[in-house]
């Protein structure tokens, strides 16, 4: 068997390997690890002096006269996974770096392979491992790995992670955002212990427009010429892939299985190995396509009941990062009555995505190309695309992943269309199955009557994603909204990807009182009603679920650095708005297409 070009495309795309790093392992949940996690020591270090003092050697006096200026024993702690803003009431506002260290044993077994595995810390981090450095990685919501066999000691061994989170010009994203850019080890760090030949990365998936036909290709690490098995027990299949070149094997496999949707979320259980190597995984089975102004999901019809989402923890603030933090913002997203979520800015962490499968929430998934970026720096574009590759490495094999979102309100020039035509480029060799979109807030006014899109991005979209705050941003009141016409260039399908206005829970006023939720309420009111009118409507996720930390939220007694937005707090109480959406959600749900 030949392998398809998009098959070879994929392939090559997501094997080349990252500087410093390793390629990702996919699906380190069902390996065997070790976590990291904890209490790590940590020095803060606003005048950048740990490098040219070595902290990452953890070195201590050997003579009473020996000078060391650090002491990683005696510094204050940090737990990890966690930012350290929501830690320590000193560091709510610090952004500099900021070094990690701990302590872990290790027993070293013959014929395995170790490494280390950070979810995710922001922004740069530079890791050492026993003093040696292992690599850098930049961009502070993907995964990365190192492998570390060679370097590991049977016994005591010495991490260091130095962590920035300064925000830079050239930076993806860059100097502003309207998020809380909380530093540190924000998400899990683990060993993971892998068969000297081992399964890499692996893709599985119907094959477009073939509903009756699994495609798939397993990517194998140290085994160029092992023959590896794909199982489904459900679907009683069991396969050998075909070897194309050494390392990687290729399926196709005729079968029809149940498909995966918001209603009916059904994964089935697959088993790949190779050798000695075998890893289970839980996949469902869908397409997801756009023709005309529609978007379908196998094959018919459906109309996104959306929300958008930052990854801030409720109840307790900061980062979120368990799966309890994940299930209780998801569950909410359920109970408004969506079936699709937008994780906004930035890749959240990855059991996020994996719940939204189970739970059977289809998902928006972006980067963090927001507002204005130094468009015309080449590194900025590569940053970016690093970005991307590695949140489509990671999230390639979910469900319910419908949409590569490539960027936030970025003005428009040349060189920001350029830029953003090369990424929708990149997007589609590493991933031609799902839907490339981008959230544009450039819209238009001829008269206060008409509102159009004409954004060149929409020519490298297969969804335009428009952003619009009538009735709350600029001279339009929520009720001016009822007589506005939208018109967009590209005749494409349409998510409105955020619209809303903040107020604190519990503030009350007249429908015309600005911050108060009877003021958001009529705001959704008159929002729906115009939504309803467009064509080519194909979702809506407005803005937010969840009242979320940002620094540009300054108004005392009412935003306190809080973006009050949501439609809950982030106490989890529930405003007005919340239920004038939930209750459109449930009757759009009960239309039929
Ligand atoms: C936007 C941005 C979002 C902000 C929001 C707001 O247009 O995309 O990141 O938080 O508006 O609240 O102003």
């Amino acid at each position: 068997m030949k392998l398809s070009g998009r098959l070879i495309v994929i392939a090559i795309f997501l094997s080349v390997p990252l500087l410093g790093e390793t390629p990702l392992i996919a699906n380190v949940s069902a390996r065997k690890t070790i976590s990291l996690d904890g209490v790590w020591n940590s020095i803060i270090d606003p005048y950048e002096t740990g490098l040219s003092s070595h902290f990452y050697e953890n070195a201590k006096p050997k003579t009473k006269s020996d000078l060391i200026e650090y002491d990683f024993d005696r510094s204050p702690k940090l737990k990890v996974p966690g930012d350290w803003n929501s830690q320590r009431e000193s560091l709510l506002f610090y952004e500099g770096p900021m070094w990690y260290q701990r302590y872990f044993s290790y027993q070293k077994h013959e014929h395995t392979r170790t490494f280390l595995y950070l979810g995710a810390a922001n922004y740069l981090a530079r890791v050492w491992l026993n003093g040696k450095k292992l690599g850098e990685h930049v961009g502070g919501f993907t995964p990365f790995n190192f492998e570390v066999t060679d370097q590991l000691a049977d016994g005591e061994n010495s991490v260091v992670v130095e962590v920035d989170n300064t925000r830079r010009a050239d930076g993806v994203p860059s100097n502003h955002t309207d998020w809380w850019n909380y530093g540190g080890l924000t998400r899990s760090v683990e060993l993971v212990e892998v068969q000297e030949a081992f399964v890499q990365d692996f893709s599985i998936q119907v094959a477009k427009g073939k509903p009756d036909e699994i495609e798939a290709w397993v990517h194998l690490n140290g085994a160029p010429t092992m023959p590896s098995t794909i199982e489904i027990p459900e679907l009683h299949v069991k396969s050998v892939g075909e070897q194309d070149k050494p390392g990687w094997q290729f399926f196709r496999i005729k079968t029809k299985p149940e498909l995966w949707s918001p209603d009916n979320p059904k994964l089935y259980r697959v088993i790949i190995s190779t050798g000695s190597d075998r890893i289970t995984e839980e996949i469902g089975f869908r397409t997801i396509e756009a023709r005309g102004t529609q978007i379908l999901l196998n094959g018919k019809p459906i109309f996104l009941r959306g929300i958008c989402l930052h990854e801030d923890a409720p109840f307790r603030g900061g980062r979120a990062f368990s799966e309890e933090d994940d299930r209780t913002l998801l569950a909410w997203a359920k109970d408004l009555g969506a079936n699709f979520v937008r994780l906004a800015h930035y890749p959240h962490n990855e059991a996020m995505v994996r719940l939204a499968d189970q739970m059977g929430l289809l998902v928006w998934d972006e980067v963090p190309v927001y507002w204005e970026m130094n468009f015309e720096n080449p590194a900025t574009l590569e940053n970016a695309k690093a970005q991307l590759r590695d949140v489509i490495a990671r999230d390639h094999n979910r469900a319910a992943v419908a949409l590569w979102s490539l960027s936030n309100e970025t003005p428009i020039s040349p060189a920001r269309n350029a830029f953003l035509k090369s990424m929708a480029d990149y997007a589609r060799e590493l991933d031609k199955s799902r839907l490339i979109t981008s959230a544009s807030d450039k819209a238009e006014h001829p008269d206060d009557q008409h509102a159009a899109l004409n954004d060149p991005l929409g020519e490298y979209l297969d969804v335009i994603g428009l952003n619009e705050y009538i009735g709350w941003y600029g001279k339009y009141r929520p009720e001016d909204a009822d007589q506005m016409q939208w018109a967009f260039k590209y005749s494409k399908p349409v998510i409105i990807s955020e619209f809303g206005g903040d107020a604190p829970f519990g503030m009350h006023g007249d429908n015309d009182a600005r911050f108060t939720e009877e003021y958001q309420a009529n705001l959704y009111r008159h929002q729906i009603g115009m939504l309803q009118k467009i064509p080519a409507l194909a979702g809506m996720t407005p803005w937010i679920l969840m009242d979320f930390r940002s620094p540009r939220r300054t108004l005392v007694g009412i935003q306190d650095y809080y973006n009050r937005k949501g439609l809950i707090s982030d106490r989890g109480q529930r405003k007005q708005a919340f239920y004038v959406l939930q209750k459109f959600y449930l009757e759009k749900a009960q239309e039929k297409h």
